[in-house]
């Protein structure tokens, strides 16, 4: 589909244009002629003459100059453009509110093609006496750099999601939209993102872009077509918004999940089997009859697969597995018995006992760990031995008022920095189950914190690794450890991983439960809630557990209270006798 690279391709000139300050109808014809073309339902390359001149926008000249590119890859006028104005240039007009004047003036006068410079001769007072540049235009425009930066960041998910769900809720809300869907990288659930695409349906269009562009979020609009807006969120994010023929919602909706190379090996297999599979449809080829188009499961039904769950559209196997009908059975978050992470009062939580037993209650849950901090963490109000047998008592006593409901008793034990517990193992025995994790030393060399980890997991009580990393997406990176021998450790004493849901945490991450399977080791997905709306997290951990690939045997806290019990005894159990 060439749709998109002649919008840009037409932007550029009209940003061109302007930078020589030729006639600005020329200009707006250029740029709304971009819109239009990639808001287009359909390949422009597939419309015949009458309806691409009925395109709003595209008169004689314009349709030959589309005609030139489907036939040679390129617009001579275009080409012409580049060549009188250097590139850099051009990306200065990316700069929120820096227009093609400005651009120009920096580059005669200053010699600046490029935002980095930009933003160095800014920074050193360079720009000061140009005509019509003020103290304040300097500010703008360090203001409009930071932005660009910002925005060619990946968020976390976590941040993202909210968003997007509120976007799609108001979108709806405000105009008759048929089906709406969130789509790529959001969709898989990964845990970092670009941009938020969003697909609808609706009979009214230009209703549908005119909410969206309207909507509260936007600090600036990209671009509003018939059929495709592009906006700037607040926060700096991108949120395109497409409106697709009902009967092509399905194939649209497959396409723009990506990812790219899991769409590329698929449409590479309907060529081999004579079909063709774009956003539009699926086609028999070479009659380009459609056969399907309405609902997303047509495009893996026409190639003979199973469905394959967004979750897994990474071209890590997935395709392959689908063939040989060896695609796992994801563990769901309806599967979820109960949250194995959790804090209270006691320790740095926001919420006392019964609080937090009342939220998981309402959730359905059948039971909750109660994983406070141990003496170490000082900050956090860990728990020492004496308050940790309190704690108990308490727990004992409540779990005596829920008949349907228990309450695990356990804590979320620190690994000193050199590999001692932070309890003793008498206290840790008197528990159901022993979270260990690392809150300090982090700059540990490899051998020092695998060691730490080791040790940990061979003591007699410890029962689950809790984020097993030490990452915060966007803020600290991983410590330095040798992680297969540590899940190679836990398979053999029978210690599971925590997927930490926690969304700046998902530690262990999709790859690396991914490869944990493989040693055979079970798994515990806990939120870490500290304020019990982060139960809502659990969500985000069964998203990893899924994009590792996990089904519902590997992850423990899908287990009946009674099972699990029997479990984390025989984990004990193993392990003394291990020591004999
Ligand atoms: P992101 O935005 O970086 O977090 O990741 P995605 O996967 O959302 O990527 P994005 O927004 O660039 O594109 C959305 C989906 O559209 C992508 O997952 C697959 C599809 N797509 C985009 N460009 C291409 C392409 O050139 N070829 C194919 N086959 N699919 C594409
Ligand atoms: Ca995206
Ligand atoms: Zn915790």
């Amino acid at each position: 589909m060439k749709n998109q690279q002649i919008a840009k391709i037409f932007t550029e000139i009209a940003e061109l244009l302007e930078l020589k300050e030729e006639n600005i109808f020329r200009v707006r014809a250029y740029r709304r002629a971009a819109q239009n073309i990639d808001g287009l339902p359909r390949d422009v390359a597939a419309l015949s003459e009458e309806e691409l001149a009925a395109i709003p926008g595209i008169g004689k000249d314009l349709t030959g100059k589309i005609h030139e590119y489907l036939a040679t890859g390129k617009i001579a006028k275009h080409e012409e453009l580049k060549k009188e104005v250097p590139a850099g240039v051009l990306e200065l007009l990316r700069v929120p509110g820096l227009g093609p004047k400005t651009a120009k003036l920096l580059y005669e006068k200053k010699k600046i093609t490029g935002i980095e410079e930009l933003e160095a001769a800014t920074r050193a007072g360079n720009l000061a006496g140009l005509p019509g540049i003020q103290k304040k235009t300097e500010e703008n425009i360090l203001q409009g750099i930071e932005r660009i930066k910002r925005g060619s960041e990946r968020r976390p998910l976590g941040r993202v999601l909210p968003l997007a769900e509120d976007i799609v809720r108001r979108v709806r809300g405000g105009a008759p939209v048929g089906q709406i869907a969130v789509a790529g990288s959001i969709r898989r659930w990964k845990e970092t993102v670009n941009d938020i695409d969003i697909l609808c349906t609706s009979r009214q269009p230009e209703e549908v872009m005119e909410t969206f562009v309207k909507l509260p979020h936007v600090s600036r609009i990209l671009a509003q077509g018939p059929t495709k807006s592009s906006i700037i969120a607040e926060d700096g994010i991108q949120v395109d918004l497409r409106v697709v023929e009902e009967d092509s919602f399905g194939t649209a909706l497959q396409y723009f999940t990506g990812n790219k190379q899991h769409n590329i090996k698929l449409r590479e297999r309907a060529v081999r089997a004579g079909l063709k599979i774009n956003e539009y449809g699926v086609f028999t080829e070479p009659e380009e009859k459609k056969i399907g188009g309405k609902k997303e499961a047509d495009v893996y039904k026409a190639l003979k697969l199973p469905f394959v769950p967004p979750e897994l559209r990474e071209d890590t196997g997935e395709i392959e597995a689908a063939e040989k009908g060896t695609l796992p059975d994801l563990v769901a978050i309806g599967d979820i018995k109960g949250d194995l992470h959790v804090h209270t009062k006691w320790s740095d939580g926001s919420h006392d006992l019964d609080a937090v037993v009342e939220a998981a209650r309402k959730r359905g849950y059948r039971y909750i760990a109660i994983t406070d901090h141990s003496k170490g963490l000082g900050i956090a109000h860990g728990l020492d031995e004496a308050r940790l047998a309190e704690q108990i008592n308490l727990i004992d006593e409540t779990n005596r008022r829920h008949a349907d409901f228990a309450i695990l008793k356990g804590t979320e034990v620190d690994i000193r920095s050199d590999g001692r517990l932070d309890l003793s193992d008498d206290a840790l025995a008197a528990l159901d189950i022993v979270v260990a994790s690392i809150h300090s030393g982090f700059k540990q060399p490899r051998e020092q914190i695998t060691k730490r980890l080791l040790s940990a997991i061979r003591n007699p009580c410890v029962s689950v690794i809790a984020h097993p990393t030490g990452r915060l997406i966007g803020e600290r990176d991983a410590y330095d450890v040798d992680l297969e021998a540590v899940l190679k450790e836990a398979a053999r004493y029978g210690v599971a991983m925590e997927i930490n849901a926690y969304p700046l945490r998902l530690d262990l991450n999709d790859a690396q439960v991914k490869l944990a399977k493989e040693y055979a080791l079970s798994f515990v997905i806990g939120t870490d809630t500290h304020v019990i709306s982060q139960y809502d997290f659990m969500i985000y951990g069964v998203s990893v557990a899924r994009r590792g690939w996990l089904e519902q045997k590997d992850i423990l806290n899908t287990l009946e209270y009674g099972q699990l019990i029997r479990r984390l005894k025989s984990c004990r159990a193993g392990k003394a006798q291990r020591a004999k």
